[in-house]
């Protein structure tokens, strides 16, 4: 499956919830207040959130006024174009050595991302070693022990209770020995309000820093997309915290949320980069802009 029929899989349950309302709202015969209150009901119900909302509702309402637009199929594309633009984040790419760390509260898929990435990069031809840096419960380490062997790809790991910083210290120290082009961090779950874990992930990060200097380091929040709003206030408080360069968005199959994905463009102002769409290997998809809006109409 290519990565467009992926995502149209991944966001119908989004769709099927949405695609009532936005016909509705799109076979109005004037564009009236009676099709922006439709309109708003729709991207409300699939998540997209109230700034997010009021934001492409009047940025529509401009382009509609200022293009003389009358057709709902018209307004249509214009508001089509509109989420594209609000989705489509230029992201550089990557160079190697790569360093990708994700980190989130409990539960939200990240060591499954781990998997995922290892995946991913060894299907792009790259080396790749997987830092156990969640040393919080031995069993975390086993869970990426067993996806590590589907990637085919080394994890490092340490006792249970270790210093996490020192896993990545000697993954990083390997992946130096034997010139391996990725090292995925997995971290454990945290919650923003604990201090003490939130500087565990300050320490990770200096490690990274200063034993791989030249690397390309990038740092990703981890959300899951079920839990809608609430994982727009998990990435605003996380990326004060930690400098962040994305999002890794999962679950997307599991929900009707999937409008949060322009929630997160607008106010968080970060790039979704990855979503999941599944519980399999090959589940995680690159985002694209484009693909997304038009599997959403
Ligand atoms: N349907 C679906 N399930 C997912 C996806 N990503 C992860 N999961 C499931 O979510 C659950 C939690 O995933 P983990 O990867 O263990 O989450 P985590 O963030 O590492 O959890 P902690 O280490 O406990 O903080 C697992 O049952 C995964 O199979 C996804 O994209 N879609
Ligand atoms: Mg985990």
């Amino acid at each position: 499956m290519g990565f467009f029929q992926k995502i149209v899989a991944g966001i119908k349950k989004t769709k099927d919830a949405l695609s009532k309302k936005l016909f509705f709202a799109f076979s109005a015969r004037a564009l009236d207040d009676e099709f922006y209150d439709n309109l708003e009901e729709a991207l409300l119900v699939a998540d997209v959130g109230y700034e997010a909302t009021e934001a492409l509702i009047s940025e529509l309402k401009d382009e509609i006024f200022s293009r003389k637009i009358k057709k709902p199929e018209e307004a249509r594309d214009v508001l089509k174009q509109l989420m594209i633009d609000d989705l489509d984040y230029e992201i550089p790419e990557f160079e190697y050595p790569l360093v990708i760390l994700l980190s989130g509260v409990n539960g939200v898929g990240k060591t499954t991302a781990i998997g995922k990435l290892a995946h991913m990069f060894k299907d792009m031809g790259k080396s790749v070693v997987i830092a156990a840096a969640d040393t919080f419960r031995a069993a975390a380490s086993d869970q990426l022990e067993v996806w590590g062997e589907r990637a085919g790809v080394r994890v490092i790991r340490h006792n249970e209770g270790a210093d996490p910083a020192a896993v990545v210290f000697d993954a990083i120290s390997s992946a130096k020995a034997k010139n391996t082009d990725v090292v995925l961090v997995d971290t454990a779950g945290r919650l923003h309000n604990k201090k003490n874990l939130m500087a565990e992930l300050q320490k990770i990060c200096r490690v990274v820093e200063r034993e791989l200097p030249q690397a390309d380091f990038r740092k990703y929040i981890v959300l899951d997309a079920t839990t809608g709003q609430n994982a727009v206030s998990q990435a605003k408080i996380f990326s004060e915290d930690i400098e962040t360069d994305g999002i890794v968005l999962t679950k997307l199959d599991g929900t009707a949320k999937g409008g949060v994905v322009l929630a997160i463009s607008k106010e968080v102002e970060l790039p979704v980069t990855y979503v999941g769409v599944g519980e399999k290997i090959d589940d995680l998809i690159p985002f694209d802009a484009t693909d997304f809006v038009n599997a959403l109409f």
